[in-house]
């Protein structure tokens, strides 16, 4: 590996703060979500209700107790952590002239924290917290005046934190919401709810053109800010293979990766792929492009592309499955299991191959740097009555795709930055709203209730984390 690879950690502002109402902050689109369970999604309410249970609300207590864990982050040696700017900590509602000060004031000390610490942080602008503000009031990133707040609050973060921060990602896991069969992707990428009647496709494209413009700006004006930035998208890469060689899954499987190629297309090319203007034609949709917005998707072309990697999954041309809005399939109805691969308790293909091969694909597309940030393990974690956990099972993991980072790295020839494992300590999960389903190396003493002392204890993985990042990934 190289000297500078940068090794770290993983977390979004809303999963692990909590904090969702201190020192000014407004709520966001996740504030009004409630935890889900195994096979129950969560639930968008309307507005916070007093009796119900928001997981985000008090998350892991990072916010109060920052320090401890960037303590403990740097025992571990992180080189880099990836976190994510509450959006509505610095604009509350998102649509003011000023910024709110003590939000601004957090991140300040955060950074110097971690920078005091060796850490070098690693910022995605929007991580799934939208002021909520602006989706009820104008319809999220339907509305173009979204794009101005956003490239406003982008500013305002570029120029107060250019000598803290040189690594940046627009939207994370933009891709998402190409699965508008579950409402919580349009809802936590965009603040976007689609109604009875409307086309959820098209709806979605709208979105996701007005959100490249917004991110392209954003890279435009970063520059400006500071040449020096690193500015990258961030996708969810799940690579998707043909059950078989008949080339009709072949087809099946490229059409579909194709779709998830969209996103990654327009910010790295700076321009619409022709399999996505025929799709536009063929289907009709009136979409407010405009040949000035095409100017500056041009001129914002991102440096390097941020990826997600937990799964592969399977597709057969012959095949149409009921499986609309379930999360491990990305919703495509043509998808079937893959009988050479295990899967998670949560039904994630367990595929380190797939990382080599996905790593590939993208480095073959795109020929820029890639940056791994996130990969992880979400699995029960059992506390000994000694505070220990034992979590061979996701070491195990993690060394198998370390060692396919390896490969894609000497063998294959892809430039890699960097590696950050999600959830580097416990934290909600996303799709559930669960504290049962933990990624972390650290423990934190919390439950699906809210209940626990959020003590923190180290695991088994902290040890060898440690390991990995001292002997450079010789050691594993
Ligand atoms: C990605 C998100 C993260 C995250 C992770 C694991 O989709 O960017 O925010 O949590 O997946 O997902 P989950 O928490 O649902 O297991």
């Amino acid at each position: 590996m190289d000297k500078n690879f940068l090794w770290g950690g993983a977390l979004a502002a809303h999963q692990f703060e909590g904090g969702w109402n201190q020192d000014g902050k407004g709520p966001s689109v996740i504030d009004v979500m409630t935890a889900g369970a195994h096979g129950v999604p969560r639930e968008i309410t309307e507005t916070i209700e007093v009796d119900k249970f928001y997981p985000n609300h008090e998350a892991i207590d990072f916010y109060n107790r920052y320090k401890e864990d960037v303590a403990l982050f740097a025992e571990m040696g992180l080189k880099c952590l990836r976190t994510s700017i509450a959006w509505s900590r610095i604009f509350p509602n998102g649509d003011e002239d000023t910024p709110n000060e003590a939000g601004l004031q957090f991140y300040d000390d955060l950074f110097d924290e971690l920078l005091k610490n060796g850490i070098e942080p690693v910022i995605t602008l929007s991580h799934f917290e939208m002021p909520l503000h602006l989706a009820k009031e104008y319809g999220g990133f339907r509305n173009r005046k979204v794009i101005d707040f956003f490239e406003k609050f982008a500013i305002t973060c570029f120029e107060r934190y250019k000598n803290k921060v040189k690594y940046w990602m627009t939207f994370n896991e933009i891709n998402n919401q190409m699965d508008t069969n579950n409402p919580i992707f349009l809802w936590t990428n965009s603040g976007v709810s689609v109604a009875e009647g409307e086309n959820a496709k098209e709806v979605m494209y709208q979105v996701a053109h007005n959100e490249l413009v917004a991110s392209a700006k954003a890279v435009i004006a970063g520059k400006k800010i500071n040449p020096n930035f690193e500015i990258g998208c961030m996708v969810s890469h799940v690579p998707i293979y043909p059950y078989s060689c008949n080339p009709a899954d072949i087809m099946a499987a490229e059409e579909a990766m194709r779709q998830r190629f969209f996103f990654a297309d327009v910010h790295v090319r700076g321009y619409y792929p022709s399999y996505a203007m025929k799709e536009f034609e063929r289907e009709g949709y009136n979409l407010d492009i405009r040949p000035e917005d095409l100017e500056i998707l041009a001129k914002g072309t991102v440096d390097y592309v941020g990826l997600s990697y937990y799964m592969s999954t399977v597709v057969k041309a012959d095949v149409n499955n009921d499986n609309l809005g379930n999360v491990v399939n990305g919703g495509l109805p043509n998808s079937v299991e893959n009988p050479y691969i295990e899967t998670s308790d949560w039904g994630w293909a367990i595929d380190p191959e797939g990382l080599r091969y996905g790593l590939n694909r993208l480095y073959d597309r795109y020929q820029i740097p890639l940056f791994i940030v996130e990969n992880g393990f979400g699995a029960i974690d059992e506390l000994t009555e000694t505070n220990e956990v034992h979590d061979q099972n996701r070491i195990d993991y993690l060394v198998k795709h370390i060692e396919a980072i390896k490969t894609a790295i000497d063998y294959d020839g892809v430039e890699i930055m960097g590696y950050t494992p999600w959830g580097i300590i416990d934290l909600v999960s996303f799709t559930t709203g669960e504290m049962k389903k933990r990624y972390g190396m650290i423990y934190v003493d919390r439950d699906n209730e809210g209940n626990g002392s959020m003590n923190r204890y180290k695991k088994d993985s902290f040890d060898w984390y440690k390991k990995v990042i001292e002997t450079n990934g010789e050691e594993l």
